[in-house]
């Protein structure tokens, strides 16, 4: 048994699935989760000491590569000071003004420690801003797992939502109503019936938790108008997106200015750090100038400040978006063109450092309807195949990949290569 096995098993003594976050435990593509030791640029090595070229990338914080060394650096050192302190630091001020300088529509931040706060936090403020109890989200779209957003589309429209999650009481979803992504004429007519009890929309500007989904231009715009006429606050949630698609995160791709962003992943840059934040009269309403609460322990936390300000730095260096759209593209049109020269149909997306990858799909997905029809059962034997290869994609059909810097041109044609190898015996 190797060694990944016996580790697994022990940790399923202990910890729940084995795992500290539910997608680890490969549950949806079966089989055994590696058990990572270490990561280098855009590897990782489980405690066989196999290694991986990684598409996962943390989940999107490894933007600048695992164990970049002047973030490394930075971190030893700062931690040399001590870890955390419960006061203001002048790190916060600093994150703050990047923040504020890199994505404008944040007047005023407020950090966090994961992404889940971040939109709980985000949710409780526009609830308090306005004074209303209904906010609106879409289905397949994911905003971490506080109770207001586990909750599922009820049986059609303007009904509202069902928990989708044990523990949620009934209680919190109806307050909850679950729209189809890029559905325009749902939100029209959602908002022609209640838009005035509407506290806020919340959506991910490029859907990550569904694979990869992007909204058509006219779904954006619609939601920005209708958002405004009706004083609703619009929650950008930018925690997988920010500076993730581009420096400005999905906003200054969309010419979109939302109420409130969230923030999360990147500006950590793989350390517990996550934000929200934006209209400064909105954010006056947080404690302790407002009346809605919010606080804790490690928020602004000295070292995941100082991964953050240093990756922050690094991802404004002079072409570092073109270089890793580059190699982003290179991937996806690679894998379409061996998948087609092979007969797998398969299609592939991307924004920035961000892909999708669509098997059995004959079109590119506009909503979490469109990738039920995609053939998870086929990207599951890829999925197996190239990690036998020693690549490594998200365990999942429904999540987006991740590239790095530190993907080079050689790296993806090596993972072209593997796939080239695994598509030819998949079709055959
Ligand atoms: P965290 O609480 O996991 O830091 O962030 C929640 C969250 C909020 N908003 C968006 C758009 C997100 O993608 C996430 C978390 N993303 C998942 C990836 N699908 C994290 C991976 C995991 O759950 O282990």
């Amino acid at each position: 048994m190797n060694r990944n096995q016996e580790l697994f098993e022990q940790a399923r003594q202990l910890i729940p699935g084995g795992v500290n976050s539910p997608v680890r435990a490969f549950g949806s593509v079966g089989g055994v989760p590696r058990f990572i030791r270490r990561a280098k640029g855009a590897c990782v090595w489980d405690e066989n000491d196999d290694r991986y070229i990684d598409y996962v990338c943390s989940w999107g914080p490894a933007i600048v590569g695992h164990a970049h060394p002047e973030v490394v650096k930075a971190v030893q050192e700062v931690a040399e000071s001590g870890l955390s302190f419960g006061a203001p630091t002048a790190g916060e001020i600093d994150i703050a003004a990047a923040i504020n300088r890199l994505v404008p529509s944040v007047e005023q931040v407020r950090l966090v420690s994961s992404g889940t706060e971040a939109t709980m936090s985000a949710i409780r403020l526009a609830r308090g801003f306005t004074g209303r109890d209904t906010i609106i989200k879409f289905e397949g779209c994911y905003h971490g797992h506080s109770d207001s957003l586990l909750v599922k589309a009820g049986s059609g429209l303007l009904t509202f939502g069902n928990p989708s999650s044990g523990g949620v009481p009934a209680d919190f979803s109806r307050h909850t109503l679950v729209l189809r992504y890029n559905d325009t004429a749902a939100l029209q007519e959602t908002f022609a019936r209640i838009g005035d009890s509407i506290a806020c929309v919340i959506i991910e500007p490029f859907a990550g938790n569904m694979n990869l989904v992007k909204p058509s231009a006219e779904f954006l715009q619609a939601l920005r108008a209708l958002t405004a006429r009706h004083g609703t606050v619009l929650i950008y949630d930018e925690v997988m997106t920010g500076f993730r698609v581009a420096l400005g995160g999905a906003q200054s791709l969309h010419g979109i200015t939302p109420d409130l962003t969230t923030m999360g992943k990147v500006i950590g840059g793989g350390m517990p750090l996550a934000a929200f934040g934006g209209r400064a009269d909105i954010m006056a309403k947080i404690s302790p100038l407002g009346d809605v609460y919010q606080a804790g322990t490690l928020s602004g936390n000295p070292l995941a400040v100082t991964a953050g300000l240093k990756t922050l730095e690094i991802v404004q260096r002079d072409g570092f978006y073109e270089q890793l759209t580059a190699r982003t593209r290179q991937l996806c049109e690679g894998l379409q063109a061996v998948a087609t020269r092979h007969g797998v149909l398969l299609l592939t997306d991307y924004v920035g450092g961000m892909f999708g990858m669509y098997f059995g799909a004959d079109k590119l997905p506009q909503s979490y309807d469109d990738m039920q029809h995609t053939d998870a059962a086929l990207f599951k034997r890829f999925f197996h195949a190239m990690l036998d290869e020693g690549v490594a994609f998200a365990p999942s059909a429904f999540e987006a990949g991740f590239l790095s810097a530190a993907h080079s041109e050689d790296l993806v044609n090596a993972t072209l290569d593997k796939a080239d190898k695994v598509l030819a015996a998949l079709a055959g």
